[in-house]
């Protein structure tokens, strides 16, 4: 049965791959599925055609056959279990990646979030300068505990698995503000995450069409 996803019709990042489809398209790359985009304005984001399959009028969503999900993390989780590549064989390997999955979306992404809607929204407030190391900090404790989980390894646990596609999307976000930077250990991280040739085809899907 075939897959289609949904994407901007032109996100605004211009290309850098930061919109949640790249984590659908490269899980989708990473076990070799073939997949079909549908392109959506914004408005159309908000019609009741889309709304229908997502709730909160966004993308990504994912469809096959009768199955309609929304939500990245639960989409990428949906296409590790039910293709092989993304997820260990072994059953407690598999549930400790599910919870580096989890940790990604809900501890380590939202400071992240909040660092860039500081950035994109808040930078005309009065206060945004006096708040904006606070936001920092905080992302710069969560990057520093993940140093110390990562230590030497290549990956948060032996194999790459679909934890690691959602972490290093994750931390891909913090790009622009140079706080990566300052972390060698989930520079080069991030940087074999974006080496992977399905992160490579996933990238330059949606740069075909944002760029
Ligand atoms: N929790 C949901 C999920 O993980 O799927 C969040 C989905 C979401 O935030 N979707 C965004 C969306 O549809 C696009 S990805 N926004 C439109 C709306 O809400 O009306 C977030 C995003 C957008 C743009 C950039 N960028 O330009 O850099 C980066 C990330």
């Amino acid at each position: 049965m075939s897959i289609t996803i949904t994407a901007f019709e032109k996100s605004p990042d211009g290309g850098k791959g930061l919109a949640r489809d790249t984590r659908v398209r490269w899980a989708l790359e990473e076990v070799g599925q073939p997949y079909e985009v549908r392109l959506l304005s914004f408005a159309a984001l908000k019609e009741p055609a889309h709304l229908a399959i997502h709730p909160f009028g966004q993308i990504p969503t994912f469809e096959q056959g009768g199955l309609a999900l929304f939500e990245t993390g639960a989409i990428v989780f949906h296409i590790a279990t039910h293709y092989v590549g993304l997820l260990p064989a072994d059953a407690d390997a598999r549930a400790r990646a599910v919870s580096w999955i989890f940790a990604a979306l809900n501890t380590v992404e939202p400071p992240i979030l909040d660092l860039s809607l500081s950035v994109i929204l808040e930078k005309d407030k009065p206060w945004s300068q006096e708040r904006l190391p606070l936001v920092q900090d905080r992302v710069r404790v969560r990057l520093m505990q993940l140093v110390a989980h990562l230590g030497a390894a290549e990956w948060l646990d032996v194999d790459f698995s679909a934890a690691d596609l959602m972490m290093v999307s994750v931390l891909l976000r913090l790009r622009p503000s140079g706080l990566l930077d300052e972390f060698p250990t989930l520079a080069a991280y991030v940087a074999r995450g974006e080496a992977r040739p399905a992160y490579q085809r996933a990238f330059a899907a949606q740069l075909a069409i944002n760029g």
